[in-house]
């Protein structure tokens, strides 16, 4: 039987197993819109904007266990071009994705059609690969590469642009039931034998061990390893911003988070390892700032990771394996064992007094206030309410930061953010995708009043699909984390970062048909939260009106090394 492009592309997708479409329609799309309609394999969300399409997808794929990959369809031109920071967002952070683009139909292509843009070279720089589809018969091969490349290897976004006339051309449906060999891309699984043990005795000859570990674990599936490896070695840990949970934070091998706003204890430890295990991590100037004074007292580097560019990209590596993280920590792990290696219990002892005595001077700490109601708190109050356990995610700012220092995630996939691109409005998003992903969890959007305007219109795809979010508004009145780098570098000019003009937020929330509950004073910011868990079939947007000065510490400052941070007020003055 003959099918169209457009339905052979929905048979495809439900092929692949797919269950949700975030996306918006459009010229370019309308059969496959229609196909949709028709066919009912898969259920479309309708998002408001379709940069919150691709977040949407971005965060089911993030929040489910590794398995199903995210899916966005969006039309030609303007609806391409606003998927452009969604597919960035994703595929700076490894994250598989799979989005559809129309286009306009082939005769028409680089005549400056209507709604005509080239998606394939607009999104080039930003997606693991892409495709133009000039045929029809080309169709359900092309998603089945897709979807095998945006999950294997490191993960990514894969984007396939199908002009009009192909969703409406006729073909035979065969869906490939095999992964198809795409010469050219072999992601290496396996770690070399010969680097493993090399890793092995570079380990076991440490004195300031530390494993330093990112979201590569958390994508990789990797975190039970992982822990296993911490524990049975004794070595200290330390995380980035991507791969809280990954390791229990509640442990005590965990030092906290890495890099400009990670806490004392673990930027010092990780400047002073005399040997660091890095898995699924890359070195990201965020983390380690300036390279030169992170290696310039020759530590070594053993590099874990499925990407060789990443490996050496802005360190020098002393024993790189090129694989997937939880094969090469099984197989390491394995020969620690079985070779009986262990730290040199002396060295090992001495260095864990020295972290302690670090821990001890309380980094992450702020002053709390009868009154005024400090960020930190907020989050404080959410983990002690949710037990550590609650489902997260964040928009970018200091909330962010506040949140990745105060809360202690102790699983993976419990944490969405922007880590790679930074990008402000994707925490409502975020908290959609998540839900679907994830309806049995308690989801909690931490945002603030500049993030969250940038993607508000999604409240209205939440009270249709009926997603009961939490949406924690910490609102400073200020773009809080450029007001700081202002107040810090630039004489206190605030320079544009005022935020003039604020809607209501709970009336604003109540207009698309949620609850609203403004909070002002610290003595009812547990009582707040505590009534937006109770309402558990509502989204609730709290608008917790916070101190507006407040700045986040440590902060490793521009060109400075991990152990030059500016410390918290309270750590200045001993
Ligand atoms: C799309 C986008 N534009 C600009 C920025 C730069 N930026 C980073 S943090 C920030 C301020 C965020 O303000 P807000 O959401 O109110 O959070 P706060 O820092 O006050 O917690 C800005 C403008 C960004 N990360 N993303």
């Amino acid at each position: 039987m003959q099918l169209s492009g457009a339905q052979i592309l929905v048979q495809s997708l439900k092929a692949e197993n797919v269950e949700y479409v975030f996306g918006y329609p459009g010229g370019a799309v309308l059969e496959i819109y229609d196909a949709i309609f028709q066919l009912k394999k898969f259920r479309h969300i309708l998002v408001r904007h379709e940069q919150a399409a691709v977040h949407a997808a971005d965060a089911y794929s993030r929040a489910s266990n590794g398995e199903k990959i995210g899916v966005a369809l969006v039309t030609s031109g303007p609806g391409a071009t606003n998927a452009i920071t969604g597919i960035a967002t994703a595929n700076s952070d490894s994250v598989p994705l799979v989005v559809i683009s129309g286009q306009v139909g082939s005769p028409a292509i680089g005549t400056d059609a209507f709604q005509e843009v080239d998606t394939v070279g607009i999104s080039r720089p930003c997606v693991k690969h892409n495709f133009l589809v000039t045929h029809v018969s080309e169709l359900a091969e092309t998603v089945k590469k897709a979807f095998q490349i945006a999950r294997t290897g490191r993960p990514g976004v894969v984007v396939i642009d199908v002009p009009k006339d192909v969703t409406q051309a006729m073909a035979k449906f065969s869906y490939p039931q095999e992964d198809i060999n795409i010469r050219s891309y072999q992601p290496v699984t396996q770690g070399h034998t010969g680097q493993i043990k090399k890793a092995a005795q570079v380990m076991a000859a440490a004195k300031r061990p530390i494993v330093l570990y990112g979201g590569g674990v958390i994508l990789g599936n990797a975190s039970n390893i992982l822990t296993d490896f911490i524990q049975s070695t004794g070595t200290p840990c330390v995380s980035t911003l991507m791969g809280l949970g990954a390791f229990p934070a509640t442990n005590r091998q965990f030092l906290g988070m890495v890099g400009m706003h990670g806490s004392y204890e673990a930027n010092i430890a990780l400047q002073n390892a005399d040997v660091v295990l890095a898995v699924g991590a890359r070195f990201d100037d965020r983390v380690i700032s300036v390279p030169d004074k992170f290696t310039d007292d020759g530590k070594k580097i053993i590099h874990i990771d499925i990407d060789p560019s990443s490996i050496a990209k802005r360190v020098k590596v002393d024993v790189p394996i090129v694989g997937d993280v939880k094969n090469v920590l099984a197989d390491l792990l394995a020969l620690w064992q079985k070779q009986n290696l262990n730290f040199n219990s002396n060295a090992l002892d001495r260095w864990w007094k020295n972290i302690e005595n670090w821990r001890s001077r309380d980094s992450i700490w702020f002053e709390s206030s009868d009154e005024i109601i400090k960020p930190q708190q907020v989050i404080q109050t959410l983990a002690k309410l949710t037990d550590n356990n609650a489902l997260i995610t964040s928009d970018v700012g200091q909330h962010q930061m506040f949140t990745a220092q105060y809360y202690p995630f102790i699983r993976p996939r419990q944490w969405l953010n922007s880590g790679g691109l930074g990008t402000m409005g994707v925490g409502l998003p975020y908290a959609m995708g998540a839900k679907l992903a994830k309806p049995e969890e308690d989801v909690f959007c931490i945002t603030g009043e500049g993030s969250i305007q940038m993607n508000i219109q999604e409240l209205s795809t939440c009270y249709q699909y009926r997603l009961p979010i939490k949406v924690i508004n910490l609102n400073n009145g200020f773009l809080g984390m450029v007001r700081q780098w202002q107040e810090l570098y630039y004489d206190n000019r605030y320079s544009e970062t005022y935020m003039e003009s604020l809607p209501d937020f709970v009336k604003l929330a109540e207009a698309y048909g949620h609850v609203g509950i403004r909070v002002e004073k610290a003595v009812d910011i547990e009582g707040a939260l505590k009534e937006a868990i109770a309402l558990k079939d509502r989204l609730v947007f709290m608008d917790f009106i916070t101190d507006r000065t407040q700045n986040v510490y440590p902060m490793v400052g521009n060109g400075k090394g991990l152990d030059e941070m500016v410390l918290p007020p309270h750590m200045r003055e001993e």
